[in-house]
């Protein structure tokens, strides 16, 4: 088997396929703290957890439409200034299962827990690209660059065996303000492997699936990344395309994700006494747009109160504020009445007026990405 080295995975994940490995924390654990545990934090792979032990002679090649190709050792990324960014990760198939009860997805099921909140540390991508010499916010490099590819060194089937690889515009990997990091840190700590040591790419504000992990090559190329996973996958259709009809050529890859919250202080049916029930969760948007408003319902979306929301414990979060963590979700806490059995929702509004969708069935889409619907939960009162 390929799968004889796995690292050691924390037993309260909930394990959604086994090989390779898709897991994710209980929805109390995403409410614990702000920053998201490494051992609690989801782990979406599509391969073997490669084993990379000889770090002394491990390197990144950069290479493509550039003058000087150049290979960089972790000496070299770490002698580069160091960021710490608090980014949250959020795969595209987070809540698919919701979406499957719909209509049939296909997919890896994921709940409401694809998603974590870390602290990133590590080298800007753009000061990375500037040791080859491509300057800071630069569209096209001189021989017709325009897309940066990073691949992995891992193994997956769907690139017939052949490792993962995303690519991103270079005017994002040159720009300092989107904070694209090449991290070697996790919430502190080398990363560990699930998560792609001993180097990986983290995309503020972009679909996980671009963050590319255990980092083996960055390429400068003229079109963005022929890819399974650019290609073929991670697209968002409309609800009318079907496996017969499907034209992947038809759609770009998916990059920013859209606005999404969840309630993680209730199951999808909990049965409470009756009177007060703390409602919280999370909401993010991507794009490095803040959230302006989290709404609760406790009548099944009728009428609505605005959520308590905040970033650091008891500081009042404010969108788009200096002091706010640009890249990273809000956590919300709200305490109302369930008096009776009813349907609890949240439904979250980002920076730019953007609101999640009512339902599920106008967002539906074969592939099961992107559930962003209104969250809705059940509570039964007994005593
Ligand atoms: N990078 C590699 N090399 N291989 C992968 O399978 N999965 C991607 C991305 N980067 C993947 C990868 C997807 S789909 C997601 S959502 C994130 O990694 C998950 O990151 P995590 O496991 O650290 O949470
Ligand atoms: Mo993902």
């Amino acid at each position: 088997s390929d799968y004889l080295e796995e690292p050691p995975r924390h037993p309260s994940l909930q394990i959604n396929s086994k090989y390779p490995f898709n897991a994710e924390p209980p929805r109390s654990a995403l409410i614990s703290s702000y920053v998201t545990p490494v051992d609690l934090f989801y782990k979406r792979n599509h391969g073997p957890i490669p084993v990379v032990d000889d770090i002394e002679r491990y390197s990144v090649l950069i290479r493509g439409l550039i003058d000087n190709p150049r290979e960089l050792f972790m000496r070299d990324i770490k002698m580069l200034p160091k960021y710490n960014v608090t980014a949250t990760l959020q795969c595209a198939g987070n809540r698919r299962t919701a979406m499957s009860k719909v209509k049939t997805v296909k997919g890896v099921g994921w709940d409401v827990s694809a998603i974590g909140n870390g602290v990133w540390g590590g080298a800007k991508l753009a000061d990375v690209l500037e040791l080859v010499g491509i300057s800071k916010l630069t569209r096209t490099t001189k021989s017709g660059g325009k897309h940066v590819e990073f691949v992995s060194v891992d193994k997956c089937k769907e690139e017939n065996g052949g490792p993962y690889k995303a690519s991103i515009p270079l005017s994002q990997a040159t720009n300092p303000e989107a904070d694209v990091l090449v991290a070697y840190e996790m919430n502190g700590e080398p990363l560990n492997r699930d998560h792609g040591y001993p180097l990986r790419v983290v995309v503020p504000g972009v679909i996980g699936a671009r963050s590319v992990k255990w980092l083996d090559c960055i390429n400068i190329i003229a079109e963005e990344s022929q890819g399974f996973f650019m290609q073929m996958d991670y697209k968002m259709f409309p609800p009318s395309v079907n496996w017969d009809n499907i034209n992947w050529s038809t759609r770009r890859p998916q990059m920013d994700f859209p606005v999404q919250s969840a309630i993680c202080s209730l199951e999808d049916v909990t049965t409470i006494k009756p009177g007060k029930v703390k409602v919280s969760g999370y909401a993010a948007s991507g794009g490095g747009r803040g959230i302006d408003r989290v709404d609760v319902s406790v009548d099944g979306g009728k009428t609505w109160v605005e959520a308590s929301k905040y970033q650091k414990p008891g500081i009042q979060y404010i969108s788009d504020d200096m002091n706010s963590d640009k890249w990273a979700w809000v956590l919300f806490d709200e305490t109302v009445d369930a008096p009776q059995s009813t349907e609890i929702v949240v439904k979250a509004v980002d920076s730019a007026a953007n609101v999640q969708p009512e339902n599920v069935q106008e967002i539906w889409n074969l592939r099961g990405i992107l559930n962003t619907s209104w969250h809705r939960v059940q509570v039964r009162v007994g005593r």
